[in-house]
């Protein structure tokens, strides 16, 4: 690409992110998700990892979706209406420890059906808090997305409560694990949904994906 086409190629995801973005589903159980008219683009992680925090700051919301300091917030699968291009997923959060053993287990069984059965799931964005790095719980969804063939990206969190060079090492260490599975893309984004830092790489990589304009 040259310098051109890579302006261009930012402008572009920068206008798509900057669109319209609606809420249009809050799916609590398999059997009631929403048609798959859009491509998807589906955001996991651990509970309190930064998911809702970053589709808030992709979109230029303050408040789209819902964040909290209680982890846990997130309880349905959200799906966010972007310009009619892309949907973008909210996930409710895994591995929340607090949450009662019956209901953490429900949310992580719709949460592995919906990432396992999505026809129209063109990408996970699997976010890694950077202060924790990826845990076990981390590793053994990215083990059910190789065996799903469902393609994602790891994108770290809150790297503004990291000095720069902690955010190297933590850097080298998830190129690692992405090197390891089959089905993740080489290229670490690292973000600050709080300081709006590595946003732009992350919308380029998406906007990619969406369905071309009308
Ligand atoms: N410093 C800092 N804090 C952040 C950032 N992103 C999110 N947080 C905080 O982390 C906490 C959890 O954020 P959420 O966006 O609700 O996390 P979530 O992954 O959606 O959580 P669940 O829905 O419970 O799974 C909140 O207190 C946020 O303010 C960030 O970039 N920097
Ligand atoms: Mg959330």
């Amino acid at each position: 690409m040259t310098a051109d086409d890579e302006d261009e190629t930012l402008a572009a995801a920068r206008k798509l992110f900057a669109g319209e973005c609606d809420f249009v589903w809050g799916a609590g159980a398999i059997d009631s998700l929403p048609p798959q008219t859009l491509p998807e683009v589906a955001f996991v992680g651990r509970s309190n990892a930064g998911k809702s925090s970053l589709i808030n700051a992709l979109t230029g919301r303050n408040a789209l979706a819902r964040v909290s300091v209680t982890p846990g917030r997130t309880r349905e699968i959200n799906f966010f209406n972007l310009a009619e291009r892309l949907m973008l997923v909210d996930l409710p959060g895994y591995g929340y420890a607090k949450a009662s053993k019956s209901l953490a287990a429900e949310w992580q069984r719709l949460i592995f059906a919906y990432l396992r059965g999505r026809a129209n799931l063109r990408r996970v964005v699997l976010l890694i808090d950077a202060r924790r790095g990826a845990m076990e719980i981390d590793r053994a969804v990215m083990e059910l997305l190789d065996a799903a063939a469902v393609s994602y990206c790891l994108a770290l969190t809150k790297i503004d409560k990291l000095a720069p060079p902690e955010r190297a090492g933590i850097m080298t260490d998830a190129a690692a694990q992405a090197r390891r599975h089959t089905a993740a893309y080489p290229e670490i984004y690292a973000t600050s949904a709080l300081k709006k830092d590595g946003l732009d790489a992350l919308k380029v990589h998406l906007a990619a994906l969406a369905q071309p304009r009308p």
